[in-house]
């Protein structure tokens, strides 16, 4: 990838249980297109982008929950996505629920993966800071049992080197926290993207509803400054299955600077041109890890918390 390019995040509108797979790829190949047609290189997909955000219900039935992993990347579903990636020379990242089965033991992880221009899959986070809860809670007017239905990802905050771009992966709930960005950022991560659903409603906190826009953008805003990387986030927005989800998918300088936002709560494109060689304004300078940290007061960070 040049150095000076185009990047797209294909926000998705809501996904309701009842639609197919083959239904919301393509409506992933059709965003697709739109951003190779504006020039982009790459396009962010959102989390969990093939089904709808299933962690809102309490699922008793292991068949029921089965259904919304995939066993295989790419599969018989979305490989025309990938097909079409390779045909139009853009790259993505796309998130799904991963199903690892081990001899008699089945593990789940919340996934996303880099896929290169050629349509190789180059990348792979699985979720670390999974939100929510772990048994069923009867006061909340849906459920967000991530804790139920993923165990916390176990490939840390790799960085790989797509299409020569080092890019990073955060998925939803981890861009609030400044450990996943800073140890992508020390490991020279230029682009750092992921896709999130975030309903506005958090129902042990309502106080805060007003401000879930404000909180998504802080973070992505500081993520990107702090660490001088661009940054891509890809919302599943709006009405679905009665819950609302956050819209303001946006691409992020390495300044901070909102770069594109997206207006809608529906399937929606947006796209920024980027120059790589811009994250070496804060690098080397306000930023410059090698010069100005000071590793030795950090200790507490790796520590656990009690
Ligand atoms: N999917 C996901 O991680 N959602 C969480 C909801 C937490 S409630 C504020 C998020 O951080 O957006």
């Amino acid at each position: 990838m040049s150095r000076k390019t185009t990047i797209a995040v294909a926000q998705l509108g809501p996904i309701q249980r009842a639609d197919s797979r083959e239904a919301v790829v393509a409506r992933l190949m059709a965003m697709m297109r739109e951003a190779s047609g504006r020039g982009a290189t790459f396009v962010v997909f959102p989390e969990l982008a093939l089904t709808t955000f299933f962690p809102r219900w309490y699922f008793t039935d292991e068949a029921e929950l089965d259904f919304f992993y995939e066993t295989e990347m790419p599969n018989d579903v979305t490989a025309p996505l990938f097909a079409l990636g390779a045909a139009l020379g853009i790259g993505f990242n796309l998130g799904y629920a991963e199903l690892v089965v081990e001899g008699n033991t089945k593990r789940r992880f919340n996934t996303s993966i880099l896929v290169d221009r050629k349509g190789t899959i180059v990348g792979k986070y699985r979720k670390v800071h999974l939100p929510g809860h772990s048994a069923y809670e009867d006061y909340r007017p849906f459920q967000h049992l991530e804790k139920l239905y993923f165990e916390p990802g176990d490939l840390g905050f790799p960085v790989y080197e797509v299409d020569d771009v080092p890019m990073g992966m955060f998925i939803c709930n981890d861009r609030r926290w400044p450990e996943t960005w800073r140890v992508m950022g020390l490991s020279g991560a230029e682009l750092i993207t992921g896709g999130y659903n975030t309903p506005t409603h958090n129902p042990p906190v309502p106080q805060h509803d007003h401000l879930s826009s404000f909180h998504h953008l802080l973070s992505m805003q500081a993520g990107a400054y702090q660490n001088g990387a661009y940054t891509a986030a890809a919302g599943k927005v709006g009405v679905e299955e009665n819950c609302m989800l956050l819209g303001h998918s946006c691409i992020v300088a390495p300044t901070g600077e909102i770069a594109a936002l997206s207006t809608t709560l529906e399937d929606e494109v947006i796209s920024a041109p980027v120059d790589f060689d811009r994250c070496r304004e804060l690098r080397d300078h306000v930023f410059n890890f090698k010069l100005h940290r000071q590793p030795h007061h950090y200790g507490k960070i790796a520590e656990l918390y009690d």
